[in-house]
């Protein structure tokens, strides 16, 4: 059999993008009370005690501060079960989330 039937002209190769990631914003407030803002940190996002404490008072100091990246469903799902713990316990507490660069 010839080659000509069998060998295909052009070879294209799939390119897959990776997803963007998402970053989960931490934003500071008045009122939600330090330890709360920790304990959030800790049950939602995993950080470990050093971290969020890090992570909580750099947004205390500086107005906001990065959590962690995800992909955007789980950003999202992270960041309002985040918001509604601390509107559960009648607090301000907010995270956004924004697409990465
Ligand atoms: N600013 C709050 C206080 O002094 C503590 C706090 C820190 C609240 C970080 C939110 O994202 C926050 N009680």
């Amino acid at each position: 059999m010839s080659d000509a039937f069998t060998t295909p002209r052009t070879v294209t190769k799939p390119k897959t993008e990776r997803p963007r990631l998402h970053k989960v914003i931490l934003f500071n407030d008045d009122f939600t009370p330090r330890d709360f803002v920790v304990s959030v940190l800790k049950a939602e996002f995993r950080l470990n005690a050093d971290q969020a404490r890090r992570v909580m008072i750099t947004a205390h100091q500086r107005g906001a501060c990065v959590v962690a990246v995800f992909t955007k469903d789980v950003a999202e799902t992270k960041a309002t079960r985040a918001t509604d713990a601390g509107r559960k316990m009648g607090f301000p507490l907010l995270f956004g989330t924004e697409p990465e660069e």
